[in-house]
């Protein structure tokens, strides 16, 4: 049988919980080295090691058939694919944050600001709903920094333990998507046999975890 495809982050905060799950649902294969794509041994299946910014594309257009990647990727990318199964690791939450010193009260108040992002396409969508007209300042990261150095009035970022934010001088203001890795497929891949048996796993590995 010809082996999918699974697609997972190379090296970063979802790798190592991505690759747990999958060696605890029996599968048993080398870890990522240097070689970017390993067979499983005793499964019929292949895992790409990708950036995760890549992964949305790779599963929507078919170059891999599955992936694990965050939500706030997959919906920043606006990507067809079907959601299989969220796995519980990987949370945080999108937040709109603001300078302590200069707080504001309501969410209309956002109008006529400007907000450095690296999220445009969901910050917009965002924005739209609450009928905001804000200036976004797409930038690809240390997003934070953007308040002090006067480039933004505000930001839209990943936040965890909000740390981050507070070592910056800045405080959450709005939340805009919470997210988590979520088990992704390309269209009707779902009825494969081989994927309606890793899916049965996965949830037996996350029940187990309850
Ligand atoms: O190299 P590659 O492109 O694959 O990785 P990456 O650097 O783009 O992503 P990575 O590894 O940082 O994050 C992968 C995914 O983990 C994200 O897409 C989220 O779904 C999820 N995740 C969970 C987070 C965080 N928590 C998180 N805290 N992603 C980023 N952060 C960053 C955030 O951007 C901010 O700079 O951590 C900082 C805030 O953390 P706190 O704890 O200070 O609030
Ligand atoms: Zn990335």
């Amino acid at each position: 049988m010809k082996a999918l495809k699974i697609a997972i982050q190379k090296s970063g905060r979802l790798n190592e919980k991505s690759v747990e799950l999958l060696k605890n649902c029996g599968l048993s294969f080398e870890n990522y080295k240097s070689s970017l794509i390993t067979s499983v041994a005793n499964f019929p299946l292949e895992i790409l090691f990708l950036r995760d910014d890549d992964i949305p594309e790779y599963v929507q257009d078919g170059i891999a058939d599955l992936g694990i990647v965050g939500e706030n990727v997959i919906k920043e990318k606006e990507v067809s694919v079907e959601y299989l199964q969220a796995l519980g690791f990987g949370k945080c939450t999108l937040k709109i944050a603001i300078p302590k010193e200069k707080p504001l009260n309501y969410i209309d108040d956002l109008n006529g600001k400007s907000i450095a992002t690296s999220y445009p396409i969901i910050l917009q969508k965002f924005l739209d709903q609450h009928q905001i007209k804000a200036d976004i300042r797409t930038i690809s990261g240390s997003v934070e920094i953007g308040p002090g150095l006067g480039l933004s009035d505000a930001i839209c970022d990943i936040v965890s333990t909000g740390s981050t934010l507070r070592n910056n001088g800045l405080e959450p203001f709005a939340d805009v998507l919470s997210s988590q890795a979520i088990l992704i497929g390309k269209k009707d891949i779902k009825e494969h046999s081989v994927v309606e048996e890793l899916l049965q796993r996965v949830q037996s590995v996350l029940r187990a975890k309850e």
